[in-house]
């Protein structure tokens, strides 16, 4: 598996801060963390759902705080993607919390594109930025950030929707997704992860995305799999996330099998890798080693990796 070609489509920049790097940032940019170290944070990591998880995440998030951070978080990331053999990396990140403690979004996404860059240079991956909004935020704040992205618009391949999923529809972003397609961005929404199979549903009828972010609730319901079968929507799935949140307990029942049976463009991925317990490759081998996936069902959950992604046509040649 280390050495497959694959894409990653759903990953979280701020969720691959190992803890010595969060350690490490911290003290070089004086935040006081309130854990002593790379153990102890570790040891922190037991999750009782998404926004026990969030909250967590977003304190760690505090140690970012200069240019040269996103830089630095954006390379170790690719690096390391680059070495499972990611070819492709489609990377959210959320600027809101940033933009909250005052850190110009130029600095952020300045940073990321320069370790985008950087990567493509020594690593040859191909490392793509997806701007993603906070659904437990107001819609005008979500329209108020694709005003303040605006600038770096040929640097941000697409748009996303995170944050806490329970009570926040994909329908209370509407608009910002509108506004996300009439300036050319690609377009995924998390759905299904801790909310209703419904969510999904409205994701794509309401907000017309392209993907989805999870999709996990849409495997128990029959009419929703076979229309994302029909309309060959990707989802994004994440195994390790999604056993550490507690969407499941256990992977021997995990749909990534009978979603490929019902030929729904399935994909694996890591979503918050430094805070789940495994980059890419360690989610392909627990749903390999748990549902038994033959050889021809991860060559299909590859090559979907490549299809689902907003990767230009000409840039896949070879891949499909
Ligand atoms: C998320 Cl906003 C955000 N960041 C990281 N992981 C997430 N899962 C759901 N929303
Ligand atoms: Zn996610």
């Amino acid at each position: 598996m280390t050495a497959r070609p694959k894409a990653e489509l759903h990953v979280h920049l701020e969720g691959t801060l190992e803890p010595e790097d969060m350690v490490r940032f911290a003290a070089r940019n004086g935040v006081e963390l309130p854990w002593q170290g790379p153990e102890e944070l570790r040891a922190a990591y037991s999750f009782t759902g998404l926004e026990n998880f969030l909250s967590v995440y977003f304190q760690g998030c505090q140690v970012l705080c200069i240019r040269e951070d996103f830089r630095e978080l954006t390379v170790a990331y690719l690096q390391r993607a680059a070495g499972q053999g990611v070819r492709r990396a489609e990377m959210l990140f959320g600027p809101q919390a940033f933009l909250d403690r005052g850190i110009a979004i130029g600095d952020q996404i300045g940073g990321i594109v320069d370790g985008i860059d950087e990567a493509r240079e020594t690593h040859g991956i191909d490392g793509a930025l997806l701007v993603s909004a906070h659904r437990h935020r107001s819609e005008d704040d979500a329209l108020e950030l694709l005003e303040l992205v605006r600038p770096w618009r040929d640097r941000v391949v697409g748009v996303g929707l995170g944050g806490a999923e329970r009570g926040n529809p994909p329908s209370k972003f509407a608009r910002y997704f509108d506004a996300a397609r009439a300036d050319g961005y690609r377009t995924t929404c998390h759905a299904g992860e801790e909310g209703p199979a419904a969510y999904v549903a409205a994701a794509l009828d309401e907000c017309h995305v392209e993907r989805i972010d999870h999709g996990y609730a849409a495997a128990t319901n029959p009419d929703l799999v076979a229309r994302l079968a029909d309309d060959q929507v990707t989802l994004t799935m994440c195994p390790l996330s999604n056993l550490r949140l507690h969407v499941t307990d256990d992977l021997t029942t995990y749909p990534v099998k009978r979603l490929l049976d019902a030929g729904v463009p399935v994909t694996v991925n890591s979503d918050d890798p430094a805070y789940f317990g495994g980059y890419v490759n360690e989610n392909y081998a627990a749903v390999t080693d748990a549902l038994g996936l033959t050889e021809a069902e991860v060559k299909t959950l590859v090559r979907n990796s490549f299809s689902g992604s907003f990767a230009h046509p000409d840039e896949l040649r070879g891949a499909l």
